[in-house]
């Protein structure tokens, strides 16, 4: 079975983990990453959500982050900030620089992003095809107003430096209307058995991977089944800040209202934890089959269930 996954960092990840764990060894799994975090620092191309991916299913992951590398050293940080060269607030250890600088050097050399995330997942093995869903520059910007005046900051800014503590007045995925698919994109969904939104953040992650152009239509058409998982339990993200970029672009923060985000041209099926039942009879009445099943990831196994439960949904909606 051919399985296609769009995912953005430590909520994709953690769902791939359990999808590798509930489906037979050597599965065919195509991970479409999340380019839009990506930021450029130091001279060096960061991007955060490939880089969570595969340090999480290479085995490099800091699990309680749950992005940046394990064993972690801040050497180099601590040089740049008495060099007094910014940013501090964005936290890149001594092995995870590794990682930006070969990114950095292939991609100067003339390779593309998803031939550069192909090399670097050489060394991790993280037992699933990774592309980034395009070689073209995609970022993220966000529009908040502070100190009386509004302005456009770049996401990592909005999340990590302001804590997403102000309203998030829109969300810009720039360059994404002249980005296209990255090689093999299109093709993985074409092929694809079943498509899987893991409960990744709906507007950041997944909804910046369906702004690239010709993503959405090849996932519509592709004539099999897509279901996604809810990341909103009991109204409430359960960790980031998806509520706010939900606000954002006027979807209320339930585990109802995400899945009518993402419509029934999209979604076959959808699945809401056991506190969110009520939803069930609202999503299936916008046409998406749904099942309420226990949807935190508390453990490998608890992912694990929730994988199964995603590609048993799969069959039924076949
Ligand atoms: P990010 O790029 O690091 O923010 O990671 P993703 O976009 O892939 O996932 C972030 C989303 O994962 C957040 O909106 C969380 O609510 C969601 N999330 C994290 N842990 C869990 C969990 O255990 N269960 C569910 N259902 N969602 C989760
Ligand atoms: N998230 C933070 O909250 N604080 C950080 O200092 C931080 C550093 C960082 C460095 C590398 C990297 O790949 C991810 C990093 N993240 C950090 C997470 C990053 O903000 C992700 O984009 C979030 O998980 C949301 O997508
Ligand atoms: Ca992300």
């Amino acid at each position: 079975m051919r399985i296609v996954v769009l995912a953005g960092g430590i909520g994709g990840a953690r769902f791939l983990r359990g999808l590798q764990q509930a489906v037979p060894e050597g599965t065919d799994i195509t991970v479409i990453g999340n380019t839009g975090d990506d930021i450029h620092l130091f001279g060096l191309k960061v991007c955060p959500d490939l880089d969570t991916v595969m340090y999480t299913l290479g085995g490099g992951i800091n699990e309680e982050q749950g992005w940046g590398r394990s064993e972690e050293s801040f050497r180099v940080k601590e040089e740049l900030a008495a060099y007094g060269v910014g940013p501090e607030w964005f936290g890149l250890g001594d092995r995870d620089f590794a990682t930006h600088i070969v990114r950095t050097q292939m991609l100067a050399a003339g390779y593309p992003l998803s031939a550069v995330t192909e090399a670097l997942c050489e060394r991790w093995q993280p037992g699933v095809r990774l592309l980034p869903m395009s070689d073209d520059r995609v970022e993220t910007h966000v529009a908040v107003e502070t100190d009386g005046e509004r302005k456009a900051v770049h996401f990592q800014e909005y999340w990590v430096r302001l804590r997403a503590s102000v309203p998030a007045l829109a969300v810009v995925p720039v360059g994404a209307e002249q980005a296209k698919p990255a090689p093999g994109v299109l093709e993985a969904i074409a092929r694809a058995d079943v498509i899987l939104f893991p409960p990744s953040n709906p507007v950041v992650s997944i909804g910046t991977i369906l702004a690239v152009p010709g993503i959405r239509e090849a996932i519509a058409d592709a004539g099999v089944p897509v279901v996604g998982l809810s990341p909103i339990i009991g109204d409430a993200p359960v960790r980031g800040m998806a509520d706010k970029v939900l606000a954002a672009v006027g979807v209320e923060s339930n585990a109802a209202a995400v899945a009518e985000h993402y419509g029934a041209g999209l979604l076959d099926g959808w699945l809401v934890d056991t506190v969110d039942e009520a939803a069930v009879a609202r999503v299936e009445a916008e046409g998406i089959r749904c099942r309420a099943v226990p949807l935190l990831m508390t453990d490998l196994d608890a992912s694990a269930r929730m994988a199964r439960a995603a590609l048993e949904l799969a069959e039924e909606v076949r």
